[in-house]
């Protein structure tokens, strides 16, 4: 085994643990902090100032027993697998190559929203002014003075007796001018082996560090709690909090090795300062997939789809087309950072290296790309797992003799609890995926031609529409509503707000990013056209009306023909709806195209009703004048129609 080259534990002069919590404050503070205390390693010493800086402020407050600066090798990975098995983390799934499973407490099996926080010295900055002093919907804020508290009460001594491991990595190709780079430590081997996968990480993002000082502060711990978790994946539920300081370029959680809430480069970075950093510099962070299709002819272009957490973004992005002739390319399947280019074209990067997609319902008739992309050098967090050294979850197909649940507890199909949970994920390398497009990886980023949005809308929202204009489109991506899913912490099926599918991960207010988005349509840049579809719609029976997966390639061969200036549509009240035959249905027995492509006039008199009582209780002044024009223009075509 390699062992880990280590900063001996008295290098940290513990008297100043508590004094320097700030992790931003100046590099005199922090020497003051620790004075006469380093004793160098010579792999701190190899980091650059602000990364050693930020580093030894981490040790100071948090006490780990040694600090590892990660490289990203391959024996760094073995070594952590290796640890991680001695530790009871993960254990192998001989079944398949180089696949590991990870059971987490129950009480650590999603993203937190509640307890996930954005600090400005406004609230305003960070919240619509309707909701000043009140819950938001649209994001929590919290003081500095409650931050500064909040990690005052958790971090000291919090790694104490555990390896501090730092994570040099880079949202993006290292190097893209698109990317960004963050550095993340923390005390979790899972959350280290994961953002390998997740992120480009280790020493050549140290190096390009080298070249570009600037980074984002990442600050994670598992956390110690006062009632030691059976399951052997400590974590410390009741005090779980994740921290925002986009004007500081910090992010801080604690009590939980979850997703979203560890993986810092994801939600945190990725969308929340994301947001942020693209309002500053004038792009879009999105909660969006990124698939290139190519028609018969050979023509090639680029969609981005924005749908809510577990809403088959991963599915659409790895689409087996049921059309003959077309091919469908993953760029990404969760985030895109997109910027216009010189010549005016929106250009598009995933920032990930990998998928961290959601299991459950996942097969080879649903998404046989994920299939054969997640059964080599993937790590499975609570999933079930068979009696051969395999995995299995609901919708993978017929249950297998002899399961263990993801509670590490024998399951069968009669036991009325899932077998794996239903937010459970596997974490895969994206360049595994069978199917990855050769650009996905370029640093200029993919030419965007159209943008979709899209929820579970089991009524009254057709299967496909397109905006009339930019702002329509805005107007689309701002009343966004979808049936709550299991990726966060709500239950039941109620129906949500969730704009751009971006509810859960603004980093400032909504009103200003509606703005923002609206700020993009300028002379001399050429705008994708902007779709809104629904694969979700149900019948009284409540079976779905539209088949769905590899058949969604018919309504992303419309979108592109209408780009292409070429498909028919027709006007409706809600936008232009595909004309009688301009959506390919041939083979499709048994589909009800009207009812599919039909606007009931009451249910969106009522929805109407819903977005004007969520634009006045959530955004109230903040809200652009634009979409309350918008919303008049549903009224009123409604009521001409
Ligand atoms: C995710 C999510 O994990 O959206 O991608 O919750
Ligand atoms: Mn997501």
């Amino acid at each position: 085994m390699m062992h880990f080259k280590i900063i001996p534990e008295n290098y940290v002069n513990k008297a100043a643990k508590c004094a320097q919590i700030a992790l931003g404050c100046s590099r005199a503070a922090h020497q003051t902090a620790l004075r006469g205390s380093i004793k160098l390693n010579p792999q701190i010493a190899t980091l650059t100032p602000k990364v050693r800086a930020f580093v030894e402020r981490s040790a100071a407050l948090c006490e780990p027993e040694h600090v590892h600066v990660c490289d990203g090798s391959d024996a760094e990975a073995a070594a952590l697998l290796q640890l991680m098995q001695q530790q009871g983390t993960v254990k192998p799934l001989p079944k398949y190559d180089n696949c590991w499973l990870t059971r987490t407490d129950p009480a650590d099996v999603a993203r937190v929203e509640s307890r996930t926080f954005i600090c400005s010295e406004h609230e305003r900055d960070v919240v619509p002014i309707a909701r000043a002093g009140q819950k938001s919907a649209l994001g929590n804020y919290i003081t500095p003075a409650d931050y500064d508290k909040a990690v005052t009460d958790r971090f000291p001594g919090c790694m104490r007796g555990r390896t501090m491991y730092v994570i040099p990595f880079s949202m993006g190709p290292v190097g893209s001018p698109l990317s960004k780079i963050g550095v993340e430590v923390t005390d979790s081997p899972y959350v280290v082996y994961s953002m390998r996968v997740m992120t480009r990480m280790g020493n050549k993002v140290l190096d390009a560090l080298r070249k570009d000082e600037n980074f984002v502060r990442c600050l994670h711990s598992v956390g110690r709690t006062s009632n030691p978790s059976t399951t052997g994946w400590p974590c410390d539920p009741p005090r779980t909090i994740i921290l925002h300081r986009p004007t500081d370029n910090e992010i801080i959680s604690y009590g939980s090795g979850y997703g979203g809430n560890s993986l810092l480069g994801k939600k945190c970075f990725a969308l929340r300062l994301g947001s942020v950093m693209a309002r500053r510099e004038g792009w879009l962070a999105e909660h969006m997939l990124i698939v290139g299709i190519t028609d018969p002819e050979g023509r090639k272009r680029y969609i981005a789809a924005a749908f809510p957490s577990a809403c088959g973004k991963t599915n659409l992005a790895m689409m087996t087309p049921s059309l003959p002739g077309y091919k469908v390319e993953c760029v990404g399947d969760d985030i895109a950072w997109m910027k216009f280019d010189k010549n005016g074209v929106l250009r598009a990067i995933n920032p990930e290296n990998g998928f961290f997609g959601v299991a459950p319902g996942t097969s080879a008739g649903t998404n046989p790309v994920a299939m054969a992309s997640v059964f080599r050098n993937t790590v499975f967090t609570n999933v079930a797992e068979t009696s051969d050294g395999g995995v299995w979850w609901e919708g993978m197909g017929a249950a297998p003799e002899n399961v263990v649940d993801w509670k590490g507890k024998p399951w069968s199909a009669t036991a009325g609890t899932p077998a794996a949970h239903p937010n459970s994920r596997f974490c895969t390398p994206a360049n595994q995926c069978p199917i990855i497009d050769d650009q996905w990886e370029s640093a200029e980023g993919v030419p965007i031609s159209a943008i979709l949005f899209g929820g579970r809308r089991p009524e009254g929202v057709p299967l496909v529409v397109e905006a009339r204009d930019w702002q329509h489109g805005v107007f689309m991506g701002a009343t966004m509503r979808s049936e709550a899913t299991a990726a966060a912490e709500h239950s039941g099926k109620m129906i949500m707000h969730d704009p751009f599918a971006m509810r859960p991960f603004f980093g400032y207010n909504f009103g200003d990013y509606l703005r923002h988005w609206l700020s993009m349509a300028q002379e001399g840049r050429t705008m994708p056209k902007i779709f809104h579809v629904n694969w979700f719609r149900k019948n009284e029976q409540g079976q779905f009306l539209w088949p769905g997966f590899g058949e969604n390639a018919r309504v992303l061969e419309w979108v592109l023909r209408r780009c292409a200036g070429a498909a028919a549509a027709r006007d409706a009240p809600l936008g232009r709806v595909p004309a009688a035959r301009a959506l390919r249905t041939d083979g499709l027995a048994g589909l009800d195209l009207e009812r599919l492509l039909s606007t009931p006039r009451d249910f969106w008199m009522n929805e109407a009703d819903c977005i004007e009582k969520y634009f006045k209780e959530e955004v109230g002044d903040d809200l652009p004048n634009e979409m309350w024009d918008e919303l008049n223009k549903l009224r009123k075509n409604f009521e001409q129609a």
